[in-house]
Parts: structure tokens; sequence; C-alpha cells
């Protein structure tokens, strides 16, 4: 007997054994296997001629109760609903991250966000150089691996790019910024650029950008056929900008409803994605790779409230709320109540999935990486989070051991954490506040908090907590300029107006001198791009602060604390925008107060709303002694949750 058949299968590394399965020896491969691999002594479930093909599509924004299976009476998902009944729907699958781009790098690196190189939402923070992926993993197993959507782990000229991390093709958009529009001059294809004919960015343009990055999916899936292939599909619909063509089949569906345009739109996107996943399937079935092919289906973070209204509270289509009992989830995209991290999940194998199932398996992004792993019959990486659920999706004879269950399951984005563990779940949603505990099994909406009921839970989960953060370490930009077109391209490629070289100021007469000024409070800063609070009184009126709006925004009001340095006659004040080419976070609607103490302010002196303008604004009041000034900002020009200021002047004497 060949001596490799005298090796128990598991003694064998995956990848080693996937070279096995390539070699000339193809004569001895029946005999061996069959020796080698009764089911039992099987690690992995896969043979070679098993090995499926892993289709995975990934809706932007999609909610849990946004599928017509689930309920929603809006939205219309015939072909979702049909895949539901034909493989498992899983009801207790979340989210990696509550946002595009950090969820996308659990996913695609099997860890929690506690060991993620990419934490932030810029839109092209990347992956480190070398990092393992899905791709990564099955391509070293002999798989095609193709891309198409929207990536997020990496932005053009930095070590995140997809061709560096498994992908042999990648086509779509690399930058979350760029994919904001549905119509850019070009997208991306392996750090190539992909002209769009007619496009001009924004919603202007001729050529709807996912139906090219669909169809080529589609041609990806025909050229594969032999297989296997790993074809990853994070499409940008529903994001916004809630675009589609009037003359797409899903906008007839929606377009007389008599619903705000905007929410038309959406629903309009979602049946289309709705359409493009049937069209997956009738490939799959004119190729005969039906029964080779395991295809996923989810949403990559919690839904939205979109198109709020006094009557639609949690958005006009509901994608957190029960559609026959009203129950909600709390919160929403960009926080990590369930609302940010319950997601739809369908998974369909025809033959070797159970049809019509629901699962309520506890499981996230973080066990996609080992479950497609094993069955590539390919090694993981050891340093990931998540586990393979491959004995739930095919059961435990076939998968020859019973399904494992997390001991905890972590969450960090910006300020916010949360762990659960079983039915718990703990969570402290912001920075100076404190844990919450709620037990989801008798309060799903997070209601009752009962960390002081069950002290001892919460401080199980909030160790696991902290054993779990690691500090971030992001890779580099070597062209940072590539990148940045890339995110032009969104307003349609115009080079951005530059910064005025003449820079607006406040008046040199009448303030009182900022040098011995300091910040005492904000409601909070951005850090990761350097425009602190101390910009706005640093005399320099081309540097600003800017509110912290990576995670989860911090919205109004907003508030900024100035100690004045010693005890001044106040008459007013002055405000200069940035004087930048951009408007986010000028200030609308804004009150100021004084005090002798940084504490206690009463009423307050001025309010104001300021205009859209880069010139230095003035408001007065009343001579009043004081040393604080408090500012308090209740809106911005253009709606926006942010505030923003590059100076802030004192009309006064002392
Ligand atoms: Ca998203
Ligand atoms: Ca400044």
């Amino acid at each position: 007997m060949n001596i490799r058949s005298q090796l128990l299968l598991s003694q064998i590394p995956a990848a080693l054994y996937t070279t096995l399965l390539h070699t000339t020896a193809l004569c001895i491969m029946p005999l061996c296997m069959t020796a080698l691999c009764p089911m039992a002594l099987c690690p992995t479930t896969a043979s070679a001629a098993e090995r499926p093909n892993i289709i995975y599509i990934m809706a932007d924004e999609l909610g849990y109760y946004e599928l017509s299976c689930m309920g929603n009476p809006n939205l219309q998902t015939p072909r979702l609903d049909r895949m539901a009944l034909e493989g498992v729907r899983f009801t207790q699958t979340l989210a990696g991250s509550s946002l595009c781009a950090p969820t996308r790098c659990c996913l695609m690196t099997g860890k929690h966000s506690g060991h993620t190189s990419v934490r932030t939402n810029g839109g092209g923070t990347p992956l480190r150089a070398g990092e393992e992926t899905v791709a990564s993993v099955l391509k070293r197993a002999g798989y095609a691996t193709g891309g198409f959507g929207k990536w997020g782990c990496g932005g053009r000229g930095s070590t995140g790019v997809p061709e560096q991390h498994g992908f042999d093709l990648f086509l779509g958009y690399y930058d979350q910024v760029h994919a904001h529009s549905y119509y850019p001059p070009y997208i991306v294809r392996n750090s190539e650029e992909v002209a769009l004919p007619g496009n001009r960015g924004g919603s202007d343009g001729q050529t709807y950008s996912h139906y090219v990055i669909f169809e080529e999916a589609k041609k990806f899936i025909r050229a594969n056929r032999q297989g296997p292939f790993f074809c990853y599909l994070p499409i940008t619909p529903p994001h916004g900008i809630f675009d589609i063509p009037d003359s797409d089949p899903a906008w007839q569906v929606y377009h007389d409803k008599p619903w705000p345009e905007q929410a038309k739109r959406y629903a309009a996107m979602v049946t289309m994605v709705d359409r493009q996943v049937g069209e997956v399937f009738d490939l799959l079935g004119e190729l005969d790779l039906d029964k080779k092919t395991i295809v996923f289906f989810c949403g990559d973070n919690g839904g939205n409230d979109y198109f709020r209204d006094d009557e639609h509270p949690r958005g006009f289509h509901g994608a957190n709320v029960h559609p026959e009992t009203g129950v909600e989830f709390r919160g929403k995209k960009g926080n990590l109540y369930e609302g940010g991290l319950r997601i739809p999940m369908i998974v369909r194998w025809p033959g070797r999935i159970e049809p019509g199932r629901v699962s309520d398996l506890l499981w996230y992004f973080p066990d996609v990486l080992p479950t497609v792993a094993e069955l590539a019959s390919a090694e993981a990486p050891k340093d990931i989070d998540g586990m393979s659920i491959v004995p739930e999706l095919l059961g435990k004879d076939a998968a020859g051991r019973k399904q494992p269950r997390h001991e905890y399951l972590y969450w960090e984005l910006g300020n916010q954490t949360a762990v659960r563990m079983e039915s718990w779940k703990a969570i402290r949603p912001g920075p100076n506040r404190d844990w919450e505990l709620y037990d989801l099994d008798h309060d799903v909406s997070e209601q009752h908090n009962v960390a002081s009921e069950h002290p001892e839970v919460l401080a199980k989960m909030t160790s696991f907590a902290q054993a779990a953060h690691e500090p971030a370490e992001e890779g580099v930009f070597h062209d940072r300029e590539i990148h940045e077109r890339d995110r032009r391209a969104k307003f349609g490629g115009a080079e951005r107006p530059a910064a005025p070289s003449a820079v607006n100021a406040l008046p040199k007469e009448g303030l009182l001198p900022s040098g011995a000024w300091k910040i005492v409070r904000i409601s909070s800063e951005s850090r990761f791009n350097g425009k602190l609070a101390a910009h706005a009184i640093d005399g320099d009126p081309r540097t600003h602060w800017h509110t912290r709006f990576q995670g989860q925004p911090e919205e109004h009001p907003h508030e900024l604390v100035v100690d004045l340095g010693s005890e001044a006659t106040v008459r007013g004040f002055y405000y200069l925008a940035r004087q930048d080419a951009g408007w986010n976070g000028a200030l609308a609607e804004c009150e100021f107060s004084l005090s002798a103490s940084p504490d206690a302010f009463g009423a307050p002196v001025a309010s104001a709303t300021f205009q859209k303008s880069k010139t230095a604004q003035r408001v007065t009041c009343a001579p009043v002694k004081a040393r604080y000034v408090r500012l308090q900002i209740l809106s911005e020009v253009s709606g926006g949750p942010w505030a923003s200021i590059a100076e802030l002047g004192v009309i006064g004497d002392r």
C-alpha cells in the first residue's frame, strides 16, 4: 500500500491534503481515498469531488425584517423567500460589526472586532500586508476566487487591496466613499480603472455600476464552472445613494406606490437584489451546479431607520420591527444593540442542507472563514476567533461531530463594546456609560437592564471583553493620491477644489486674546484625522475642530466649554466656519452661555442661527462678567449630525 495511505487523514495538514488531491497520483486516489476516508475518520467532510463551489452574497444594509418571508408588508423578495424554503434560515446570525468596513473585515479575516485591523469606517482603511482572508485560504486550496462589489478593507494604493489578499479578480469599489455613487466615471478591477461610459458621479450618468459588477460575477461563475470557485458578492444595493434605473423591472413594482420617493427607490433596489439572487440560482441550474454549490445570502450590518416619519418612527420599511407583533430590535446600524447586529442569513445547498429549516444557532461573521475552509478541506489560520458551523449546516452525522457553541461573542466599535454569552447581552453603549445587561430570551428589545440583579454574570462578561480587546494595527498606504482619486470619483472625478490660499479670519480688534484659553469639555472630537477641539481656539483659521464621525456619529446637541483663563466682560461671540472646501459640521442653530464656574451654566446669553458662509459671523449679548463660555450646537447648515469650528472668538475686555 502506498505510504500515504498509512497516515490517518487527520494527520495530514489540509494544505498538503489539497496538494495530494491535485497530484499526478490520480490512479491511486480512489483506492487511497476509500481506504483513508470512512466518514467517521474524516475531520472535514468534503472529498475532492464534493468540495462545493461557494457563493457568498451580502446586500449592503438589508435589515432583518426586510424580506417578504419575514412578513414585510412593503418589500417583495420572492426568490429569497424561495431560497429560505430550499435552505436554512438563521434567526440569530449577527454581523461582525454594525458598519460597512469593520463588518467586512470580520467577515474576511475570521476575527472579531477586538482583533481586526479595520475597525474604523473611514472608507479605505487597509488590512495589513499578508493578512489571511477567506479568499487567500480558499485560493491556496485550489479555488478560483472572484469578488464583486464593495471591498471596504483597503483603498487603492494600500496594503489592503483584494488582489493581494487572495482574490484572482475583484471588480467594484475599493473605497466606500467611491461606492456612494452608482454612476461614477469608473470602478476598479484589480486596482486598474474600468471606465463606465456616460457617468458623471453622484446620480448622474448612463451606466449603472451595479449591473456591470453583477454581470461580471455571473461571467466569473460561468468561466469557472469546472470548479471549485469562490464567488464573493458584497454588493452595494440597497445602500444609498438610493438610485435604480427607471427601466429596471423592480422599479415598475413600486414606482406608483404612494410612498416617499426614496422609500420607493430603496424598495426597488431590494427587489432588484432579489431578482439577481434568482438569476444566480437560474445560472447554477443551467450549468448543472446546483448540487455542487453552497450559496450564502445575508445583510452586512443591522438595518437602519431609513425614511422615518411620524407614522413610521422606526423607518418606512421597518427593518428592525417584527411586522406582525411590533416587537422591535433596539438601535440600528452604527450601534451594538440588536438592531445594529441582527441580519438576515439564508444558506442553500440542495441535497446537503435540509430544506425549509429555521435555525436559532447563535453565530456571527468571524465564523464564515472556518466554515467555508472546512467545506473546502482547507486549513484555516490558527489566530482566528470564529468556529465552523458546518455541523449545523449539514447535520452532525455528515459533519462527524456536534455543533460547538461560542463561549462568548465580542464586538467593539468606537467607544461601544458588547459581549454576548448564550442569551445574555452585555453592552457599554458609549464612553463614560455603565455596562448594561439584558436577557435576550425574555427581552429581545433590550429594554430591561438587569445588570444590578446579575452582577456575577456581568462580571464574567466584562472580563471576556477585557480579554478580547487588542489595539488595532492597520495596514498602510504607499500611494494616497490614487485612493483620494477614487473618493473624488463619487462626485465625477473633478479635482476637489483646493482649499483657498487666502482664508478668512476673525477680526483683529475687540476680541479677547485666546492664547491662554483652554478647552474644558467637549461632546466629542475626531481624533483619527486630527480635527481636535483645541483647533477651535488655536488662532489658526486653517485648522478646525470636528465632532467624531467614525463609528457611531455623535449627534446634536454638541457642546464646547472654554476656559478664558480669567474673568472678563463678555459682549458677544464670533464663529468662523471651517476654511477648507467642506461644509460638514458648519454651525446653524446654537446657544452661548456664560458662567464663573465650568460646571454651572444658566440660561443662554445669546442664540444664533449662523449662515452657510466662510466669513466670520457675529452674535452679541448684554455685557456679562464670566470666565467660562459654553457653546451648545443644535444643528448643522445641511442638517447633518456633526459640528465643526475653525475659530471661536469672544468679544469683550478685561
Ligand atoms: Ca452597510
Ligand atoms: Ca483653528
